[in-house]
């Protein structure tokens, strides 16, 4: 490999952390095997639930190539998000802006930062959650971090409170090693705290009995059995993530991230009284504002319920 390919790679590694990401790797868009493996298992299972739309696309998930022909190198980073300040009805991840518009800007900014060190056009694609990859499979690929048992992402130094976005690149980039680390060992803090036992096994979620899944990505009404394990979750959940001994509170989140102190203090009772207009101004900019009224309301009826149960 000549120098000035690495010297390229480390000055975009460069800029990608002074922009704010707290890593950044290169792997090469090659197809991705043991991930994919994974990947099918889950569907095979049936443990995506009615999330048709990961039925789709299968293999272009773990080879880029399949969408974007001619993309050489995938570039993945993180961005760290906030840890709670108080426990809330509402993931800590979607009390802040959009990270599909923070990392999707983030990204644009660094791929336009390619173009001007580079003396030749540069195809490049920005993608948060909103291509069909599989983003932890190149984090790790890239050598990001590494996946703990409970199928997240732990960034070293970092934890696992983090987004995770890509750019794809026609740049043939000198790809970096995956990290040869076992984050987890013994430990089993996340299994252990998941309240519905969605953690079926190590490092595999079976969605059907998660919080997150039942209070985000279920359309429909709730059976008894899906309303009573949603504890008091209005949307998503995060046990699994507050468990990890890998994301203190003092982890340094990107500093765009501002709190919505009203999301913060959502309660149910408060949910049910919102008005359409209401309920778009309170979520406007957030991750949750597309779960629209009617789902959150469904989720603070099943949030009711048990809290009554509890009493009781
Ligand atoms: C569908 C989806 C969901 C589904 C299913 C989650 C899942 N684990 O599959 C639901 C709705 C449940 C969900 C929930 C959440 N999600 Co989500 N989700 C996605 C999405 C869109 C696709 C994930 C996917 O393809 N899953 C299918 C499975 C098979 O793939 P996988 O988990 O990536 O497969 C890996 C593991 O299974 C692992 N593995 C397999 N066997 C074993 C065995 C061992 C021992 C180990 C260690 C690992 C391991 O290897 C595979 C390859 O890396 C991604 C974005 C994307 N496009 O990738 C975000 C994404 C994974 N979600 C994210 C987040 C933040 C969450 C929540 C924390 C949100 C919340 N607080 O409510 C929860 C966490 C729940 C959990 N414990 O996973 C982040 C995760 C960031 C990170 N640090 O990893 C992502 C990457 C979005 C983003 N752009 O940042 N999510
Ligand atoms: S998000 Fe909640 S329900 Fe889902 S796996 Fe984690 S702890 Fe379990
Ligand atoms: S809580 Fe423990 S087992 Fe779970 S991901 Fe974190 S280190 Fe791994």
């Amino acid at each position: 490999m000549s120098e000035k390919r690495l010297t390229m790679k480390e000055t975009i590694r460069q800029k990608a952390l002074d922009l704010g990401f707290c890593a950044c790797g290169f792997a090469a868009a090659k197809p991705l095997s043991g991930a994919l493996a994974e990947y099918r298992a889950m569907i095979d299972e049936g443990r995506h639930g009615e999330m048709g739309y990961l039925e789709t696309g299968l293999e272009a998930r773990a080879n880029p190539e399949l969408f974007l022909p001619g993309v050489k190198s995938v570039l993945s980073v993180a961005l760290p998000w906030p840890a709670p300040t108080k426990p809330g009805a509402i993931s800590g991840y979607a009390v802040i802006q959009d990270y599909h518009r923070v990392v999707g800007e983030m990204l644009a900014e660094l791929l336009e930062f390619i173009r001007s060190i580079y003396k030749q056009p540069v195809y490049g694609r920005a993608c948060v959650d909103s291509l069909p990859m599989l983003e932890k499979g190149w984090a790790e690929a890239a050598g990001v971090g590494c996946t703990g048992k409970n199928s997240l992402l732990i960034v070293p130094g970092h934890g696992s409170r983090v987004f995770l976005g890509e750019l794809l690149l026609d740049l043939d980039l000198e790809p970096d090693l995956p990290l040869d680390w076992n984050p987890c060992g013994d430990c089993t803090a996340c299994l252990d705290a998941c309240p519905t036992g969605a953690l079926a096994a190590p490092g595999k979620l079976d969605a059907r009995r998660c919080i997150s899944y039942l209070t985000i990505e279920l359309k429909r009404e709730f059976t008894d059995e899906e309303a009573a394990a949603t504890e008091d979750w209005l949307y998503g959940c995060d046990h699994c993530l507050d468990a990890c001994p890998y994301n203190t509170d003092s982890a340094a989140a990107f500093p765009g991230f501002d709190p919505k102190e009203e999301l913060v203090n959502l309660t149910p009772e408060k949910a049910l009284e919102l008005t359409n207009s209401q309920f778009r101004k309170l979520f406007a900019g957030t991750p949750a504002l597309r779960l629209g009224l009617r789902r959150l309301k469904r989720n603070a009826r099943a949030a009711l319920t048990n809290k009554h149960k509890s009493r009781n």
